[in-house]
């Protein structure tokens, strides 16, 4: 190889080496869902009643003697998760979780997906839990869980509920979380991390 051959082979290898970082660099970026944790139970300022004071506001529906613990034993991410127990009311097919947006998260604009962790203590199939939105004062319907499978016993799951299309996003003042009762006379599940996602 002469010098000038040895030179254009130096310089050829250094473009594709380029071109290699570079693509490494892109991938990098493409990979991995861009997150916004909207509650994590980091500050429980309340425990009152059927309601629960955190970075959101949580009110459970249809649900005997809500008894809520902040749990440092079993949790999705520090410091605590929220263990909830209780009776499922007379003649009710489940119970909810009405999630009170607060005014700074209230835009979802642009998310793709919502994401809880849950932690069964019996276990859950993921068909019993449905999600619904209020936004700009327009509820949806109920929207399933993209998963089809069984949450085991005794163990965190990620739930994932696409966000459905119903025009503007950006005023969405509540989210439903609901839990249906199956066979069960009552329930304790232990929850964490819910989140905004978009992206792979
Ligand atoms: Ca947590």
């Amino acid at each position: 190889m002469t010098l000038n051959g040895r030179v254009r082979h130096c310089r050829t290898s250094l473009v594709v080496l380029l071109v290699l970082a570079l693509g490494v660099t892109l991938s990098g970026i493409a990979v991995g869902a861009e997150v916004k944790v909207l509650e994590d139970f980091t500050t429980i300022t309340e425990i009152d009643g059927d309601i629960v004071n955190a970075a959101q506001r949580w009110r459970i529906r249809s649900f005997e003697d809500p008894v809520f613990t902040q749990d440092a034993e079993v949790k999705a991410s520090e410091p605590v998760s929220l263990k909830v127990e209780g009776v499922f009311a007379e003649n009710s097919t489940g119970t909810r979780f009405e999630i009170f947006l607060r005014e700074e998260d209230q835009d979802l604009s642009g998310y793709e997906r919502i994401t809880v962790m849950l932690y069964p203590h019996k276990e859950v199939a993921a068909s019993a839990l449905q999600l619904r939105l209020t936004s700009g004062g327009v509820r949806t319907g109920f929207y399933p869980t993209t998963d089809r499978s069984t949450l085991p016993a005794g163990t965190w799951s990620k739930v994932t509920f696409n966000i459905p299309s119903i025009g503007d996003l950006d005023k969405t003042t509540l989210i439903e979380l609901y839990l249906g009762r199956g066979n069960q006379p009552s329930y304790t599940f232990n929850i964490d991390t819910l989140a905004l996602e978009k992206g792979q």
